[in-house]
């Protein structure tokens, strides 16, 4: 029977779309399963057979999950804000929600095709108003919390003002950007100005001036991990640092809360590893140092206060306010010079740029309080503003940097510790190293060391014990258009956030989405976007008068925001009173298997932790972490095909000036030529020498190299390397009138090589042509048959072919001819046992997501079974089922065919049974002197001399034997039996 994927496929798209068959019901009895995968960020390029690759192994396991009868949570929808949209609408006018839509509808379409279960009827979109007004409210809650170290959690702002109204700061322990203390009396005296100025320093989401990435060409803030050696990841455009006044997140309250967290987390080592090393805590001590002939102090963090004998100058970072104040005048213009050419470094460069240190004294001391001697005072980009507090005590003799920077300042260096003579803080080993040269410390280990001189340092009242963090609070403001508006107006300067009941604030229109003349987002071009406050409502900004009406806030919330709890919103897409119902919250809880790119280790996946943390302590939901079950899908590589061209400009002439000798591109086979090699003329194989000719301006006189040009893989005959020259001729006007040089064989041929898969380097699969061809079923198979899930690997449209074949071969066991027919006949042992190793195989692999090896499982039973002519339904039907997860279309329809109304779906997935394994009758080949002559039916259970007794006495052995007496009989059990003349 014709195996038909095309119509197959959409009958039954249209049965689960118009039965709303993976629909999710919320009021069940069944136990939850909740599978989620990282929402698609929808690109104007669409899906490329990479992305589906997490989606179809999720898809996968949410529809065995289903077989077992759980209630299935498998929702889908768009990170649907962000650049590219913008950057389109910058160039075009074409509104970002216009291109998102269209965008949106496509990835719908492609997805749709490859047959996801997803419940479509939960979609969320992250730039839909009633999305993004929860994401404004879980804002406002932030705004309106503080973390309370007493209780280790965030807490209404209101309970801080009661605090302060009744003790001021006295015993209040909270997380805060600078130290302050107040009385009752001084809270209450306060101007409302000054209070809400007081509660900015606590409050979880808070205003303060940072030192950010700024990129001028994008008009807007970036992360680090959006920097790419000063460039901005997206365009190349230039960064800067610049200081400015921005929103952010206090992720610093939640560290070791989401450090801890990751202890009961089953994620990929190296994922929790990133967290950890993120979140960088450092054991060690504050200590504070004298500066001499100033009544200045500076504050040092230090994980080895051990080594503070050592200790010889000190270190400020360039933007340490301090640096003003200690520079003396005749090294001003030294200092300054310097500040302003490390202001232009990103503090990525600064750390991963080790060699050269650099730096300028500002000619004050400071005093080691346990030497006394003076330590010259520096600053250097090695030291960075934003950690610990912005100064290093320096130890030469044992920190790598340190010791740079004495040497090329020749400044001192004390060895303090033995056995440490490399000063790699690495190879510094606690069991063989002991403190020299110090006063107390002498003949002490690194911990006993630490301990000691940490409790001296807090008797002599200069600092004490303390615990560091690498990670820094997140900025929260984007200077762009296409993000969720921050629901807050500016009263004499001061932030206050709109009233729930007056979200969503929904993003104005503008009629440029460049910056405003004034260098204000582009927010700053809306007509409407003022609040009136006595009203309530958005109005004119013309009616600003800073009294009833005043500005709101400009800037966007970034990419991160809408992500960082879409999978609570899923719980109760629709729910207009709250962001999830809870008993829905509590009932899905946690994502129990969450799929997704490794990409978003420390981004993604650490600000969705600290919002879920967030929303649990303020009571919404009652689950700390959010994604028990973490895996990385690996990508799908590309097939790349570059061609090797040259042009005149690429023509030098000896004396090394470059001429227009050949005004055409050459574009030559790449067997012809070798990689990256500069050609004299006379090296040039004969047919590249010819396509030059006599326009060569003299023998020998130019060199030609040859350049690699990346081509669309559509260039390429039937999948091989040879080019089509006439298509490529007709793709880009360059290629128009190129010469092509072609080998012997006659053909062009390109180079290949395997990259990532993206439209940029043209070698993109499109999922939708492969669901023309093959069908989603061998879509589906065939990425998984790829290999192991959370490996890379590359794309080869041809393995395809193999997948189909075996879909035709599992179709046809269900027909007989054209006709559809199974028996009811009872399965002989042998065929329920391929069934069961089946069903072993594939529960097993999917309990352990190995998804490439049921594939091969699939095939050797189909073949097996095709071997039998098996076409008994005790074996077809289930078979149906198992294969279901992973070929949905197929099974469905075979499903209806075995005579079911309803949906494979959630049919029990067939229980394995042992004694299906067991052999109890063994077919021994008996072979004499090697020779296998006849086969032998045994029980499985008999010993080698029962063996033997019968081989021997049966009646064809002695017809072998003639009468002669073995020399030897070799049993090996279960396998063979040979008998030695
Ligand atoms: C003295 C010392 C001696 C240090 C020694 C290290 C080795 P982690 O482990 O990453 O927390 N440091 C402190 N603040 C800094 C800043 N703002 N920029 C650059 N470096 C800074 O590193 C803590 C160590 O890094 C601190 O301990 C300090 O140098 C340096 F043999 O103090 B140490």
């Amino acid at each position: 029977m014709f195996y038909d994927h095309q119509s197959i496929e959409k009958k039954w798209q249209k049965f689960w779309e118009e039965n709303q068959t993976y629909k999710t019901s919320n009021a069940t009895d069944k136990p939850k399963f909740y599978v989620l995968d990282m929402f698609p960020y929808p690109s104007g390029a669409g899906l490329h057979v990479g992305h589906p690759l997490g989606y179809i192994a999720s898809d996968i396991y949410a529809r065995y999950k289903r077989h077992q009868g759980f209630n299935v949570l498998h929702p889908i929808g768009y990170d649907s804000f962000g650049l590219p949209a913008e950057q389109y609408a910058i160039q075009t006018g074409q509104h970002p929600a216009v291109t998102t839509e269209e965008n949106i509808t496509r990835y719908e379409q492609q997805m749709r095709r490859i047959g996801f279960s997803f419940d479509w009827s939960r979609e969320v979109r992250t730039s839909d108003a009633s999305y993004y007004k929860w994401t404004q409210w879980i804002f406002i809650q932030l705004f309106d919390s503080w973390y309370n170290q007493s209780t280790d959690k965030a807490e209404p702002i209101s309970e801080l003002i009661k605090h302060f109204e009744t003790h001021g700061t006295q015993n209040l322990s909270a997380v805060q950007n600078d130290p302050l203390s107040f009385t009752s009396e001084d809270w209450k005296n306060a101007s409302e100005l000054d209070q809400q100025d007081i509660l900015l320093n606590y409050r979880l989401a808070y205003r303060a001036e940072t030192t950010v990435n700024w990129c001028p060409g994008l008009g807007t803030v970036l992360a680090n991990d959006e920097v790419k050696d000063g460039k901005s990841e997206r365009g190349g455009y230039p960064v800067f640092q610049k200081k400015m006044m921005q929103w952010s997140m206090r992720i610093t309250a939640y560290s070791e809360r989401l450090l801890q967290g990751l202890n009961n987390l089953d994620w990929p080592q190296p994922l929790k590893d990133a967290q950890e090393y993120w979140i960088g805590k450092s054991q060690g001590a504050l200590v504070t140092f004298d500066v001499e002939d100033s009544a200045e102090k500076i504050s040092v963090f230090t994980t080895r206060p051990d080594t503070i004998f050592g200790a010889t100058f000190m270190v400020l970072a360039p933007e340490n306010p301090l640096v003003k104040t200690l520079t003396i005048e005749g090294q001003q213009e030294e200092v300054e010079n310097y500040i302003e050419q490390t202001s232009k470094k990103t503090e990525r460069d600064r750390m991963s740029d080790v060699k050269n240190v650099s730096g300028a004294f500002t000619g004050s001391y400071a005093l080691n309080p346990f030497t006394n001697k003076e330590m010259p005072i520096y600053i250097s980009d090695y030291v960075l503003m934003g950690y610990g507090t912005g100064a290093v005590m320096a130890v030469p003799a044992h920190d790598e940097r340190d010791h740079r920077f004495a040497k090329k300042f020749d400044l001192s260096i004390v060895n303090v510790i033995e056995n440490d003579n490399d000063i790699q803080e690495e190879s510094f080993d606690s069991k063989v190293s002991l403190c020299v040269n110090s006063e107390f410390l002498n003949g002490l280990k690194y911990d006993d060391a630490k301990t000691l001189i940490i409790s001296e340092i807090e008797k002599r009242n200069i600092g004490h014990g303390t615990t560091n963090y690498r990670q820094r609070d997140a900025i929260f403001s984007r200077q762009r258009y296409w993000g969720e508006p921050v629901p807050v107006y500016y009263k004499q300067g001061m932030p206050y956030t709109l009233p729930i009941a007056a979200l969503p604030l929904e993003l104005p229109e503008v009629e440029k989405y460049l910056p405003t003349e004034d260098g204000d987002p582009p927010l700053g071009n809306a007509q409407n976007f003022a609040w009136d406050e006595a009203n309530q409502k958005v109005v004119s900004t013309k009616l600003i008068n800073n009294d009833t009406v005043f500005p709101l806030e400009l800037s966007t919330m970034p990419g991160w925001a809408g992500s960082s709890w879409y999978f609570l919103r899923y719980m109760d897409p629709n729910n207009e009173e709250v962001l999830a119902d809870k008993n829905l919250s509590d009932y899905w809880g946690q994502v129990d298997l969450y799929i997704g790119g490794s990409e978003h280790a420390t981004g993604h996946l650490l600000y969705a932790r600290f919002w879920n943390m967030f929303i649990k302590d303020r009571g919404y939901i009652n689950h700390e972490e959010p994604f028990k079950k973490l895996i990385n899908q690996g990508m799908i590589l590309g097939m790349s095909a570059h061609v090797y061209q040259s042009n005149s400009t690429e023509v030098i002439l000896e004396d090394g000036t470059t001429t227009e000798i050949f005004g055409k591109l050459v574009v030559v086979s790449e067997d012809l030529i070798e990689n990256d090699k500069k050609y004299l003329y006379s090296e040039l194989p004969t047919e590249i020498q010819k396509v030059f000719g006599d326009q060569k301006p003299s023998a020998l006189s130019f060199y030609v190299t040859f350049v690699k040009k990346s081509i669309d893989i559509s260039l390429l005959i039937n999948s091989s390397n040879a080019v089509n020259t006439l298509a490529l001729r007709d793709w880009r006007a360059e290629f128009k009138d190129a010469v092509y040089v072609k080998n012997v064989d006659g053909k062009l041929l390109s180079e290949r090589e395997v990259e990532k898969m993206s439209k940029s380097k043209y070698n993109v699969v499109n999922p939708d042509d492969i669901c023309d061809e093959f069908g989603a079923d061998c879509l589906r198979l065939y990425e998984m048959f790829l290999g192991p899930l959370e490996q890379s690997k590359p794309w080869n449209t041809q393995g395809l072919s193999g997948v189909y074949g075996f879909l035709k071969k599992l179709y046809n066991l269900y027909f007989n001819g054209d006709d559809f027919e199974v028996s009811d006949e009872e399965p002989t042992k042998q065929e329920y046992k391929i069934l069961h190793t089946l069903i072993k195989k594939v529960v097993f692999d999917i309990d352990h997501f190995s998804f490439n090896t049921s594939v091969s499982q699939f095939m050797i039973a189909v073949n097996e079974l095709q071997k039998l002519k098996t076409n008994k339904r005790a074996i077809l039907e289930p078979l149906a089922i198992i294969v279901s997860p992973y070929a949905p279309h197929i099974a469905e329809e075979l499903w209806s065919r075995l005579g079911h109304a309803d949906s494979i779906e959630f049919s029990p997935f067939p229980k394995f049974e042992e004694k299906y394994l067991v052999e109890d009758e063994i077919d021994y080949p008996v072979s004499f002197n090697g020779k296998m002559r006849f086969k032998l039916s045994l029980s499985a259970s008999l010993s080698i001399p029962e063996i033997q007794e019968i081989v021997l006495a049966e009646e064809r052995t002695r017809e072998q034997l003639q009468g002669n007496i073995p020399k030897n009989v070799i049993i090996v059990p279960k396998k063979i039996i040979n008998i030695v003349l």
